[in-house]
């Protein structure tokens, strides 16, 4: 069996490639990734010389390279990783968000019909319901909640989850969709809510809190999800939608004054800071789906993967100091230095 994994130097990408190499020997993994900012090769550099790993540099918007690349590995499964992923970033500018995200995923995806597929697996997220209000916390995303999205990421994102779902419709093509809340874990990159807050704590800088703080999402440590890929994967009925979440919901405050707990630093730190525009409210899955038709269960509690994740982040400095010290600066000099109080 060989899968093409696209995005696999990114964060959840990494991870499902060391998953996959681990729960399934004998399979060979193909990573295709642009190494944009977000993708870094020292993080694959664990599993580079493993006989069942190849790497491959390429835009997943480059057709005659898909193409080539399909000719020459002949995959048995599709998993679409790659994407511009910050939802702040595409609020500056949506352009490469549709680029990668729409067309990318088309690209793929003519490749898949051109030269067949067993499965094509589309990774997508649980913003593409848009958000749900704090005060009901009855409510939850199922697979039947309407696509209603609120950032151009999240609009991207959508977008391709309906051509995906087209493509079955239309050419038969047996594809599934994964929608998954927010994961947190090892290789998380710098910009993202969890490991800016630990690496800005570790340097003693303020810990920027959008608006008040209070805005809940349901966070999932990423093996699990990692898992749940590779049981919808294998055994999800193609042409269907599994969502992907744990039942952790959590404010954005809370996390941060636990990282501030747990690396001994004082809340002082802390500093609100204008709010991300059209900021989502509440994400919140109902996974009831998945654990019904493929008894997927999330196994990592919150205070073990977080407590595993921060120890990963002081075990790992070199990592993210070396991305933190590039052309992040920049980024975070752009987006943070001028952010009004809120
Ligand atoms: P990430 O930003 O860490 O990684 C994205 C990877 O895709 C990088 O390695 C990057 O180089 C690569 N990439 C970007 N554009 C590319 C292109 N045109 N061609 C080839 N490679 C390209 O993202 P992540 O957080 O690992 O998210 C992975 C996927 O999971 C995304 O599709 C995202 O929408 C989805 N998702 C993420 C979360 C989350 O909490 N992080 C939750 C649900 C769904
Ligand atoms: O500096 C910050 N301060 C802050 O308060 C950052 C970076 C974030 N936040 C808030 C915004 C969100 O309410 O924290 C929350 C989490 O923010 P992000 O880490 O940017 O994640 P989010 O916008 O929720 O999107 C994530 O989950 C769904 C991923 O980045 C997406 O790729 C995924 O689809």
């Amino acid at each position: 069996m060989t899968v093409i994994v696209t995005g696999g130097a990114g964060f959840i990408g990494s991870n499902f490639i060391f998953y996959m190499l681990n729960a399934h020997p004998d399979y060979r993994i193909v990573c295709v990734d642009k190494l944009t900012y977000a993708g870094n090769l020292s993080t694959l550099r664990s599993v580079m010389n493993n006989p069942a790993f190849s790497f491959v540099k390429l835009d997943i918007c480059d057709r005659s390279g898909v193409y080539s690349l399909f000719e020459k590995e002949k995959p048995d499964m599709v998993v679409n990783f790659a994407a511009e992923s910050h939802v702040d970033r595409s609020i500056e500018d949506a352009s490469v968000f549709l680029q990668t995200n729409i067309i990318g995923t088309s690209v793929m995806m003519d490749a898949c019909r051109k030269y067949g597929i067993r499965r094509y697996h589309q990774v997508s997220t649980d913003e593409v319901y848009g958000d749900l209000p704090l005060d009901r916390p009855d409510l939850f995303f199922t697979e039947e909640t309407p696509i209603h999205t609120s950032s151009p990421y999240s609009s991207s994102k959508a977008g391709a989850d309906l051509l995906v779902l087209a493509y079955h419709r239309t050419f038969g093509m047996p594809v599934s969709i994964s929608r998954c809340s927010n994961n947190y874990g090892p290789y998380h990159f710098p910009e993202k809510l969890i490991p800016l807050m630990i690496i800005n704590a570790l340097g003693n800088k303020p810990l920027p809190v959008y608006g008040k703080g209070i805005n809940v999402r349901d966070w999932l440590y990423v093996e699990d999800h990692c898992k749940a890929i590779d049981l919808i994967l294998h055994n999800g009925r193609a042409g269907e939608v599994y969502n992907v979440g744990g039942h952790n919901e959590m404010r954005n405050i809370d996390i941060v004054k636990l990282i501030c707990k747990e690396l001994g630093k004082p809340e002082s730190l802390i500093t609100y800071v204008a709010d991300r525009k059209g900021h989502d409210l509440r994400y919140a899955i109902d996974p009831t789906k998945i654990r019904n038709e493929l008894g997927w269960m999330p196994e990592t509690k919150f205070e073990d993967g977080i407590r595993r994740t921060i120890k990963w982040y002081l075990d790992n400095r070199a990592w993210w100091e070396e991305i933190i010290n590039g052309d992040y600066q920049q980024y975070y000099e752009k987006m943070y230095k001028d952010r009004q109080k809120a």
